[in-house]
């Protein structure tokens, strides 16, 4: 028995397994035509054919239409208060992401924003851009705090993360990120507010258990490879996993350190070194590549062809965030992982199922349409998988289904 069946889809193109695919074996999605998919109690109990498919009342015709697993966005910065779009002006004037937060805005004029906003109005905020983002395929994200950068005001953001988990569809892996900044409060005592971090909020937020990974903003004029160093190994001390934001401006040795304390993900990478790259296919550390913010910025692309052929697994993710990214469409960078980082769109489509599944800590329940995995499937407005790469620009989702129930489309 099953409480749903899909039928009559032009072609099934999904990754199969519950772990990461690394280096030649990022294109190995499997294609299927003539199947069905059959769901019951929110997950996938059949892919075949229709002959054989179990008996439902509940039927979707696909018309023929392509259909992938529900897309994962493995790295978000979700929650915040306030926008920045003051800050196109000043780019335009030719000010740099970097200058904009050295003169303190950029990150720090989002802490304020998000210090001032109340639970419920953070809250009712992210609600909106989740539906947001299931419009567009996505069913599972990770999402990061560091916009409060206090303890008390990182609980409460992640407080909103965990709230979200519980009024949404949306399957959400938490990730703290205090090390986003150094506050206005600290600016002249760095050390202090490492020691706040090391002493106070990695322990407090462990004791909440609203956090599973702990990732943090290595990079010029924020956190040193040093810093980063000693604040990840006591994330790790703590029972974090770890993520790093690393090598995105300036080569400073991100992707070294990431392999170095084993973080199961290091993000950005565009000035990721050729051993940097190497340590990291040793470590199994998965490369979360963020392309529309080096569109969004105006920087070169991380060099995704070079980490395949060293052997890593590369995701490609949206980077949401009020200054460098923000778009919740994950079609976008669906688009640029072809263009741009020149991936096949099978790679792509790895990138973002169940290579992101795993860069998150879900790909046992997530990234691929198998029996016994969730039933977190996209119908598109397209034929195959080539046409939904090549077309960009408008919203290709045509039926999204969340553990079975269709939260997009009809
Ligand atoms: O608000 O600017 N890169 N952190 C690191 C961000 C972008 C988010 C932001
Ligand atoms: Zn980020």
């Amino acid at each position: 028995m099953a409480d749903l069946l899909i039928k009559n889809i032009g072609e099934l193109t999904t990754p199969e397994g519950k772990c990461q695919k690394n280096g030649s074996d990022q294109g190995e999605v499997k294609v299927l035509k003539n199947t069905c998919v059959g769901v019951n109690n929110g997950l996938i109990c059949y892919v075949g054919d229709e002959k054989n498919a179990p008996i439902t009342e509940r039927i979707i015709d696909a018309e023929g239409c392509l259909v992938t697993p529900g897309l994962v966005d493995a790295h978000t910065h979700l929650v915040f208060g306030g926008w920045r779009q003051h800050e196109l002006q000043l780019k335009l004037e030719g000010a740099s992401y970097l200058d904009i937060l050295k003169s303190g805005g950029g990150i720090l004029s989002t802490v304020q924003n998000t210090r001032s906003a109340s639970k419920d109005e953070l809250l009712q905020k992210s609600m909106k851009l989740i539906e947001t983002m299931m419009a567009h395929g996505t069913t599972t994200c990770e999402a990061k705090s560091g916009y409060g950068l206090s303890t008390e005001t990182e609980l409460k953001q992640l407080e909103v993360i965990d709230e979200l988990k519980k009024t949404t569809k949306m399957d959400i892996t938490s990730t703290f990120m205090g090390a986003h900044a150094i506050p206005n409060e600290y600016k002249e005592n760095r050390a202090g507010y490492i020691k706040l971090l090391c002493e106070n909020m990695l322990p407090e937020v462990s004791k909440s258990g609203l956090a599973e990974f702990c990732d943090i903003f290595c990079e010029t004029a924020v956190f040193t490879v040093e810093e980063s160093k000693i604040i990840l190994n006591e994330a790790k001390k703590h029972g974090f996993k770890l993520k790093i934001h690393g090598d995105e401006i300036d080569p400073i040795g991100g992707a070294e350190l990431a392999a170095e304390v084993g973080a199961v993900s290091a993000e950005h990478l565009i000035q990721a070194s050729d051993a940097g790259i190497k340590a990291m296919a040793k470590s199994g550390t998965i490369a979360v590549l963020l392309p529309a913010t080096s569109f969004y910025l105006d920087k070169p692309y991380a060099r995704a062809r070079k980490m395949l052929e060293e052997g890593l697994a590369v995701a490609v993710a949206t980077d949401f965030n009020p200054g460098s990214s923000p778009n919740l469409n994950l079609q976008f960078p669906m688009n640029l992982a072809c263009l741009k980082y020149k991936l096949t769109p099978k790679e792509a489509l790895m990138a973002v199922t169940l290579n992101a599944a795993a860069a998150i800590n879900r790909a046992d329940v997530a990234g691929t349409i198998e029996v016994g995995k969730q039933a977190d499937i996209v119908l598109w407005d397209a034929p195959d998988l080539n046409y939904l790469f090549y077309r960009y620009g408008n919203n290709q989702a045509k039926t999204v289904i969340k553990k079975g129930e269709t939260v997009w489309g009809n």
